[in-house]
């Protein structure tokens, strides 16, 4: 079942490393291959006052511990600027959007990562994001332990969300494939452990097969 778009909509999910960045990327470049119109961005951020809000919530940057429900807000409020100013008026033109974390981080990482209530920031990520939601979701699922190992040798330290207890990656991780085993009309969980060129003709086969680009 598709949104009322006429553009198309692939969001990349999954925890900390899983080369959701990587695989956007490729994705991307395939689309357009295609001869496809693609807007690539990520959340949170791809508007002016969503990378203000991703500063806020990585780097600390108000110098003071932000609780959990401002994480959970601030979030969303990330999200509505980029369905609203972006991601609506693309999907409207027809665009294919490729898009690095969506609704479902919420639920992972503040949800079952947190403990917030799932269904209340069900009904937060509705209010975001409008009308605007995937028509596919890659769960790029890996070993905790591999997935920040990935992160913290490519950056070479652990951010503030990275730096959380394993047990709280572990937890987003189960709740993850919870969401997909939930949804798998939605939902393509993809191993994330295999080398880059396995994992992209894997998310390549998932597109082809549900979306028919260029059909
Ligand atoms: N968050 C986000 C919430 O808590 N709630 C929300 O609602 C939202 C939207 C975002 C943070 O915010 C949280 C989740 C995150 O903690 P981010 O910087 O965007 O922060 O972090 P991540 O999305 O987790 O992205 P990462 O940068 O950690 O990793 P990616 O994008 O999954 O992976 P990528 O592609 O950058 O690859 C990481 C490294 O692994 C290598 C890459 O070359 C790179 O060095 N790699 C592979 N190595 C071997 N085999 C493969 N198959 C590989 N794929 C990639």
């Amino acid at each position: 079942m598709h949104s009322d778009f006429p553009g198309r909509l692939v969001s990349f999910e999954g925890p900390e490393g899983g080369g959701k960045s990587t695989q956007a990327r490729l994705l991307a470049e395939k689309l357009r291959a295609a001869g496809l119109a693609v807007l690539s961005t990520r959340e949170p951020g791809g508007t002016p006052t969503g990378e203000i809000i991703r500063d806020l919530l990585q780097n600390d940057l108000a110098k003071e511990p932000l609780c959990d429900a401002s994480e959970a807000l601030l979030f969303c409020a990330a999200r509505a600027q980029l369905c609203r100013n972006v991601l609506a008026p693309a999907l409207a033109r027809g665009e294919w959007v490729v898009l690095d974390r969506f609704t479902d981080s919420t639920l992972a990482y503040q949800g079952y990562g947190r403990g917030f209530d799932i269904e209340t920031l069900r009904a937060m990520n509705g209010f975001a994001t409008g009308p605007v939601r995937p028509d596919l979701t890659i769960l790029l699922d890996i070993p905790v332990e591999a997935g920040l190992g990935r992160a913290v040798a490519r950056s070479g330290a652990r951010d503030r969300i990275e730096s959380a207890p394993i047990d709280f990656h572990r937890r987003l991780r189960e709740g993850y494939l919870e969401l997909a085993r939930r949804e798998p009309g939605r939902f393509a969980v993809v191993d994330a452990s295999a080398p880059v060129d396995a994992v992209s003709a894997k998310v390549w086969e998932a597109v082809r097969s549900r979306l028919s680009p260029g059909a």
